[in-house]
């Protein structure tokens, strides 16, 4: 085993295109913020970079749908995503972005410098360019029909419906998304990273020396290294990027995955004047933290950089976890189904150790798992706070109320207070070998093994009981079960940083270290507890029902946007058109009609008369809501009897391929009568 001096922990960058979800919390930020914490607590030096990747093509076509700039768009994310991960915790010691002026300096002089030592082949390919908008296009603002589903949107990479792979020339009648044109193959030249000649070191590397590797990893980065590797093109032609810093290179920016991971490297040197130390000392340990549609880049592309430029080490191991799914469904931003941070932040103030605990006792460390918010409320209710919080709660109550919230002293140990004491040093071993191997849904439940000691003693001791018979006992018992809860402090701040602030807060002292665990006299007698508060709330139904109402919204909101809209009806002449009186009207008055579900009776103005109309939107808006409102009216349609009441006219609606029902007003109020043509 290797002595390291120093640790340097990355965690992947989050594109700067929207905020993060639970899945990337479960998959990689929960798991380095537990695993630096830790290192922090054991006194050993350690940085821990990160920040928005705020390049590639999905950023512009974010910005394009929003009529916006790309950099409108990170700028916004930027600081939704960094202020989203401070309010849980997630403790970067630097959390920066790659479109920092540092950045775009140390990217460029990263490719400059291997460029100079020849290590890029040049060549030149044919990509679809777009003349009407006078830009070559990527595979993703391309669409055209998918040629093994038909699917008529399929993009130049990928078919979402069928989930193919595809090339941009796959695709049948291509289109450009730019300018809706048809693309023209246009010569184009890139810069290429020969991955093929480094395969060898590659396979010696990961496959012989890093056996330790996580078997997901591992097998990946096996199954690239037999398929063989190919050059692989590190230039695009995008004017979003680190523009190319060689001549001939107009027009064309570094490929988002070259540039990204040396944000690593940038963001260290904006963090500490010794970054060289971290980055090309072989006593310091590398760890990249990920999730697995990254292992190719962080374990196969980013180290075939390193060691092309010669001068960094390269990671010590990649504990990439898989992936987070959501109620059984995969997460997916554009379809909105996630738990989304910020928004779990604000609708659930001070239950962020909840979030954490929760996706760490259930992270998809060696294979896809599954959020539910039922196992949420579950775990909340069942093991914080009848674990964890009761221990911690019974330990405080019980001595401010036998011993006016003062450490009582501690008599004799008897057996079986050595016994239980006698386990929090194994405890403390497993902690060790858990998180240092990465399994932290294992150390979780070694830090809570810790309560439920507590709360074994308790029951077993009942010093409630003993209370009436014999307060030496009871003194004994207390200071041992306040010794425990000491040691939970410590344990938990990993995983629940905000309830181990909380504990020490409740025993009145400051942080301990990660070696006082074990310790039996971490607390001396007469020493004055804080105020006892609860660490947790049962979650009741009604909280759950809430957000689980939020995804149905998100799920009909999805399925109105698959329904496509209904065809055109059949052509019509302007002089048809020219028979229809459709006038702007004021609604007066509204009411029910009695015995039908649907109707409503308006009074309307048309600006020729008043009148009745009866209309079938009682299920889409209430009375009260439509009183003032302007509608359109069509006024000279027949007029007919419904249910007893002359209707004269029509109030013009639009209705969705899912039948929900919109009233058409004119965008600023206008006489009733006004005409419309
Ligand atoms: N921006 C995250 C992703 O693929 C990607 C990570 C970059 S780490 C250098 O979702
Ligand atoms: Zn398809």
């Amino acid at each position: 085993m290797k002595d390291y001096k120093r640790y340097l922990v990355t965690s992947a960058l989050p594109y700067a295109n929207g905020p993060v979800h639970i899945g990337h919390l479960a998959g990689v930020y929960v798991p380095s913020d537990i695993y630096v914490r830790y290192l922090r607590l054991r006194g050993r030096d350690v940085i821990w970079v990160c920040g928005s990747d705020e390049h590639g093509v999905p950023i512009t076509i974010k910005a394009r749908n929003e009529g916006v700039t790309p950099q409108d768009v990170v700028d916004k994310y930027n600081d939704i995503i960094k202020r989203s991960f401070e309010g849980l915790g997630i403790s970067f010691d630097i959390y920066s972005r790659t479109t920092s002026r540092e950045h775009y300096r140390t990217a460029s002089e990263f490719f400059r410098t291997l460029h100079d030592k020849g290590v890029f082949s040049e060549a030149v390919s044919q990509q679809y360019y777009d003349e009407e908008a006078q830009t070559f296009l990527a595979d993703r603002y391309i669409m055209g029909t998918c040629p093994h589903c038909q699917n008529d949107r399929a993009y130049g990479d990928q078919c979402e419906k069928c989930g193919s792979t595809l090339n941009p020339t796959d695709l049948v009648e291509p289109r450009s998304m730019i300018s809706g044109s048809k693309p023209v193959m246009k010569e184009t030249k890139h810069w290429y990273l020969p991955l093929d000649k480094y395969e060898p070191k590659l396979r010696e590397w990961i496959l012989e020396e890093h056996k330790e590797w996580k078997p997901n990893v591992y097998g990946q980065c096996k199954s690239w290294l037999d398929l063989g590797l190919q050059p692989r093109a590190v230039s695009r032609d995008l004017n979003w990027g680190i523009p190319v810093p060689v001549e001939g290179a107009e027009g064309k920016v570094l490929y988002v995955w070259f540039d990204a991971p040396i944000g690593y490297i940038s963001a260290t040197k904006e963090l500490t004047p010794d970054w060289e130390k971290y980055w090309k000392s072989e006593d310091t340990k590398m760890v990249h933290f990920i999730g697995k549609d990254n292992i190719v880049f962080h374990c196969i592309v980013f180290p075939t950089m390193l060691m092309a430029h010669g001068d960094y080490i390269l990671p010590d191991n990649v504990p990439s976890n898989e992936f987070l799914n959501l109620e059984g469904d995969k997460i997916s931003t554009s379809r909105n189904w996630a738990v989304w941070l910020n928004e779990y932040l604000e609708e659930m103030p001070g239950k962020e150790d909840v979030l954490r605990y929760v996706l760490c006792a259930n992270a998809p460390e060696t294979k896809d798992n599954d959020f539910t918010w039922k196992d949420y409320q579950a775990r909340n209710n069942n093991e914080l706070v009848a674990v964890l919080g009761n221990f911690v709660n019974r330990a405080l109550v019980l001595t401010g109320k036998y011993f006016e919230g003062k450490v009582p002293e501690c008599g004799e140990l008897n057996d079986y207070d050595k016994e239980i004491l006698g386990q929090l040093p194994e405890i403390k071993a497993s902690l060790e070998r858990n998180i240092e191997n990465y399994h932290f849904r294992e150390a979780l439940k070694d830090a809570m093994n810790i309560a439920r000691l507590g709360n074994k003693y308790l029951a077993d001791t009942e010093p409630w009981k003993l209370a009436k018979t014999d307060m030496e006992r009871v003194k004994t018992i207390l200071n041992v079960a306040l010794q425990i809860t000491a040691n939970l402090s410590i344990a938990i701040e990993p995983f629940m940083p905000f309830s181990a602030a909380k504990i020490l807060n409740m025993l009145g002292c400051e942080k301990f270290g990660w070696d006082a665990i074990g310790s039996t006299d971490l607390l001396p007698a007469g020493h004055t507890l804080g105020k006892a508060e609860l660490l947790f709330e049962k979650i009741e139904d009604s909280v759950i029902e809430k957000q689980l109402q939020k995804l149905a919204d998100a799920k009909a909101a999805n399925a109105a946007a698959e329904v496509k809209a209904e065809p055109q009806k059949d052509e019509v002449s302007f002089d048809d058109f020219g028979k229809m009186d459709i006038r702007v009207s004021t609604i007066l008055a509204a009411e029910k009609v009695a015995k039908t579900k649907k109707l409503l009776k308006l009074t309307v103005d048309t600006g020729i008369d008043k009148r009745e109309i009866v209309s079938g939107i009682a299920e889409h808006y209430s009375p009260e809501e439509l009183v003032g409102r302007q509608v359109l009216v069509l006024v000279n349609l027949a007029p007919r009897e419904l249910k007893g009441i002359l209707s004269r006219g029509m109030i013009l609606m639009a209705a969705d391929a899912t039948g929900k029902l919109v009233l058409l007003s004119p965008e600023m109020a206008v006489k009733s009568g006004s005409v419309v043509g």
